[in-house]
């Protein structure tokens, strides 16, 4: 396997089919397993559908890890995660999943391949990834945009921040 420097990866997770906490917790465990050390880990939070409205709220949360795996790698396990959660793979885009593992940033790296778009082509607009991810790391700062995510976060649209709830439960 090869290995790269140790750096932080930042995962959005989420996911709005089954025992939401459950299935988001266990993640952890694979996640610290397969991936590196979780470092921080953000609160729960509830958010409702993004893209595709028709299907019910998510769960999210956002995770530190230390990792010296390539960032392919980090995608590679990420979706063998999901489908041991029973994820269908051919599910159309943006529908409901148990669970869904984006990478977000990478400390140090900026890609852009067919497979791999980091930072993730869409964090910098979605309330559901920013409201958690800078609850863990609200200073550093979105590699080709160059803001911080504090800052992304409060150019969401209060109307779309304040649909983000914590989502309190003693499992997490
Ligand atoms: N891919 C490219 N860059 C990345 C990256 N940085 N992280 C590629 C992860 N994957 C990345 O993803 C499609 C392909 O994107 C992957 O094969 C990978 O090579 P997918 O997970 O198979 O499909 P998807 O998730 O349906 O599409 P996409 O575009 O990744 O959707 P998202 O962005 O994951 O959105 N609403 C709420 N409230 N909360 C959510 O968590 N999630 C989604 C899914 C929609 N609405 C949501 C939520
Ligand atoms: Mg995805």
């Amino acid at each position: 396997m090869s290995k790269e420097k140790e750096r932080y990866v930042y995962l959005g997770i989420g996911g709005n089919l089954g025992d939401r906490v459950s299935i988001l917790s266990n993640s952890l465990t694979a996640i610290q397993e397969r991936i590196g050390t979780i470092e921080h880990r953000s609160s729960l939070y509830e958010t409702p559908p993004w893209g595709y409205t028709q299907q019910p709220k998510f769960l999210n949360a956002a995770v530190a890890a230390k990792t010296n795996l390539p960032a392919l790698e980090i995608l590679g396990i990420a979706k063998e995660l999901e489908q041991a959660a029973g994820r269908v793979s051919d599910q159309p885009r943006w529908h409901e999943r148990p669970l869904d593992i984006d990478i977000l940033i990478v400390e140090g790296e900026v890609i852009d391949s067919e497979e791999l778009t980091v930072p993730h082509i869409y964090m910098a607009t979605r309330a559901f990834v920013l409201v958690p991810l800078a609850e863990i790391a609200p200073e550093i700062v979105h590699q080709t945009i160059g803001l911080r995510i504090e800052t992304l976060r409060d150019l969401c649209p209060p109307s779309e921040r304040l649909t983000i709830k914590r989502y309190p439960t003693p499992d997490w």
